[in-house]
């Protein structure tokens, strides 16, 4: 329903082909030094020591054989090599920016989409109305606020025996109206649950497959956010994103001796979300740092514009949900369609010039792609090697 409704919204406006990213839609040398040459400069040794990490807890994996399908399998008549399909795992596929890339890849005939939805039956309906051809997907059942249900998911992709090329960790929940916190299975907060915790385990352990895979272009790529960074006009809207020394993250998040809030305030449902956006932001980089020069896999982030229309807004109310698309389209003139953003992710995942590691990617007026400059706090590396700790007790990895 929410799908249909938003479909139905987004055609009977008139939807500009671009989208303008604001305050951040700006070069990221506005800042005088562009992220690729802060990650130079200050992750290279880090790099170095955490090379030694990846080849006890990842490196075993390389003396494993492949199994599946090489990358490079047939031959043309004029002696071209030509590539296998891809095959891109993509969380919250069942709607919004997910379902969105899954059309845009399934489309170009290279890729085999697995749609990671905790509905299957939206998912399977959502694939067919968007016109996805039935050997270009496949659905597999994962809830993100389950852990038992990430590692459910990950042994059941495993025994698909399918290649894992690029994952796409998209899926999210904002509830910008709750009063007070709800609770994953584990019990952490709902929103920094789902979208940071869930993926974090789901992304720590896919990175094994990833690893083995032997397609030429790997990539783990986490959907962040203009309203996570402090250094936009967008991501000075209150509440502000802020983790402050992660106590409450540090608690579990839980609500109960310990805040709900990363940062030990106060349960506001707005912020969750963006201090979770953070989180994700946090996280590649963190990944970045460790595996990339190991593994040659590209790590990257994005903010794809605001496409005011999909399922995210759904717990907003409903005066909200009404203005926010013209609001959008009209002011800010931030607005991206469906399709539109759907075609961001899908270059992000496989057009052979966006191969950057430690990325986060935006699109200016005119829908190109540029290395957007992340806020003080999403690019800080002490904190993202805090949550990555934390997170990693939390979510049992250590
Ligand atoms: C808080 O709400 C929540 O309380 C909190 O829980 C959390 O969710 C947080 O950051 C998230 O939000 C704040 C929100 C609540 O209020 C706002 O921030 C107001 C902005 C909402 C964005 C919609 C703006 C709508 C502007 C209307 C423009 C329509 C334009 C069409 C134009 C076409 C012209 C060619 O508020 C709401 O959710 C309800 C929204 C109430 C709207 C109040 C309207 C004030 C409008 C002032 C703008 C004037 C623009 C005039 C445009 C005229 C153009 C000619
Ligand atoms: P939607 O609500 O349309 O899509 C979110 C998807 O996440 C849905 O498929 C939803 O499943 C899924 N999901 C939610 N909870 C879980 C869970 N526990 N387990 C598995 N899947 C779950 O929102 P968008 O498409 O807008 O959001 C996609 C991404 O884009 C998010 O990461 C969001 O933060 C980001 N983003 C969105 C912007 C926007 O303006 N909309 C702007 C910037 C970033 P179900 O269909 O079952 O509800
Ligand atoms: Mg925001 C100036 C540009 C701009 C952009 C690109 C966004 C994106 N927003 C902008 C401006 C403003 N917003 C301004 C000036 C206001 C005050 C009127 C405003 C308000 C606002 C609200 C209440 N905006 C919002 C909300 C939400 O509830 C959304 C949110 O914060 O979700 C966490 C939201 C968003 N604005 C955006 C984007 C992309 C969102 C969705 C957030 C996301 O997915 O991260």
């Amino acid at each position: 329903m929410a799908l249909q409704a938003s479909f139905l919204v987004s055609s009977s406006f008139s939807i500009p082909k671009e989208g303008k990213c604001s305050a951040s839609s700006k070069d990221s040398s506005l800042f005088g030094v562009s992220l690729s040459e802060l990650v130079k400069a200050d992750f290279s040794s880090s790099a170095l020591r955490c090379q030694r990490e990846f080849k006890q807890r990842v490196g075993t994996v390389r003396a494993q054989t492949v199994t599946t399908t090489p990358a490079v399998n047939k031959t043309t008549p004029e002696g071209k090599k030509t590539l296998r399909k891809g095959s891109v795992v993509i969380t919250g596929a069942s709607s919004g920016l997910g379902l969105a890339t899954a059309k845009a890849l399934a489309e170009t005939g290279k890729w085999h989409v697995i749609m990671a939805c905790r509905d299957f039956l939206k998912a399977e309906r959502a694939a067919k109305s968007a016109g996805i051809a039935k050997e270009n997907y496949t659905i597999m059942h994962l809830d993100l606020a389950s852990l038992d249900s990430v590692r459910q998911f990950v042994d059941n992709f495993r025994r698909s025996g399918r290649p894992l090329d690029v994952l796409v960790c998209n899926a999210a929940v904002y509830l910008p109206t709750a009063k007070e916190p709800t609770y994953t299975a584990e019990g952490f907060e709902l929103s920094v649950g789902t979208n940071h915790l869930g993926h974090f385990l789901l992304s720590r352990l896919l990175l094994e497959d990833l690893n083995k895979s032997d397609y030429p272009s790997k990539r783990l790529i986490i959907v962040g956010s203009i309203t996570g960074n402090t250094n936009t006009l967008a991501g000075n809207v209150p509440p502000k994103a802020n983790l402050g020394d992660m106590r409450g993250l540090a608690g579990g998040l839980t609500g109960l001796n310990t805040s709900a809030m990363i940062d030990g305030g106060d349960f506001d449902g707005a912020k969750a979300y963006k201090d979770s956006k953070v989180c994700n932001m946090l996280t590649m980089q963190e990944f970045h740092r460790r595996y990339h020069e190991d593994t040659g896999i590209t790590f990257a982030s994005l903010y794809p514009g605001c496409i005011a229309t999909t399922g995210l807004f759904r717990e907003h109310i409903p005066l909200f949900r009404l203005l926010f698309p013209p609001f959008q389209k009209y002011i800010t003139k931030g607005f991206v369609s469906e399709e539109e953003s759907g075609k961001r992710l899908a270059q992000v995942v496989s057009d052979p010039s966006l191969t950057k590691s430690g990325v986060y990617w935006s699109w200016n007026k005119d829908s190109a792609s540029f290395e957007n400059q992340l806020s003080q706090e999403a690019s800080n590396a002490d904190k993202a090697r805090k949550v990555w700790e934390i997170s990693e007790k939390l979510v049992g990895l250590a």
